[in-house]
């Protein structure tokens, strides 16, 4: 029965041993639908504002299958984020890092959900984005000036800091590559 799967699942083309769904989430404007657009086709899609959240799913990977939830619920859906993440195996964290007024703002959001999410186990990156504007701050500077490892909950995790850009597409597939990486090791954990 496993030689006739895997030769049905040879025919048809990529075998996808594992599934995984994944949350953008940040401030408005931060470039998730960029991102995730930018993932899916490779292209730069002019993003319209969205009003809940788009998801698509992406096959780059030859082991796993990914859905990616751009999620966007506004100042007062914070608290809804949280049940969003429940089902979900890791999350990418956009900040805007050429406008570094929002900074502020954004680290309490990420302490906010590292503080409220059922699964304190849960794999994330801060995706410090466009990148390809002059003067933004650097992923390590973000991650010092802005005391990113003093969130409490955040040492427990597995997580880290990429530079990127939603435009050129610079560093987001190494930052994906990163994440499913993430998710794996927390998913063996687990079952340990
Ligand atoms: N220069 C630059 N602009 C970006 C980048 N990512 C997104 N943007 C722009 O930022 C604005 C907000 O992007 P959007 O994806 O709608 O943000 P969202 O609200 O977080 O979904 C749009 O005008 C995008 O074209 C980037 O990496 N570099
Ligand atoms: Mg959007």
């Amino acid at each position: 029965m496993g030689t006739l799967v895997s030769r049905v699942q040879g025919l048809c083309g990529r075998r996808h041993l594992t599934k995984a769904s994944i949350l953008i989430i940040g401030p408005h404007g931060s470039g998730k639908t960029t991102i995730l657009y930018r993932l899916k086709l490779n292209e730069n899609v002019k993003p319209v504002p969205t009003l809940t959240y788009n998801v698509e799913t992406l096959d780059m990977f030859e082991d796993l299958l990914l859905h990616v939830w751009d999620v966007s619920l506004g100042a007062k859906g914070l608290p809804l984020i949280r049940h969003f993440m429940e089902g979900h195996q890791g999350f990418f964290f956009v900040v805007d890092s050429k406008d570094t007024e929002t900074f502020i703002e954004a680290r309490e959001d990420l302490r906010y959900h590292c503080t409220y999410s059922d699964t304190d186990d849960l794999p994330f990156i801060v995706l410090a984005n466009k990148q390809d504007l002059d003067g933004a701050c650097r992923p390590s500077e973000l991650l010092h000036h802005r005391r990113l490892d003093e969130i409490p909950g955040i040492p427990a995790r597995r997580w880290d800091v990429c530079g990127c850009s939603g435009i050129t597409g610079e560093g987001l597939h190494e930052a994906l590559e990163k994440l499913c990486n993430m998710i794996k090791e927390t998913e063996e954990m687990r079952r340990r």
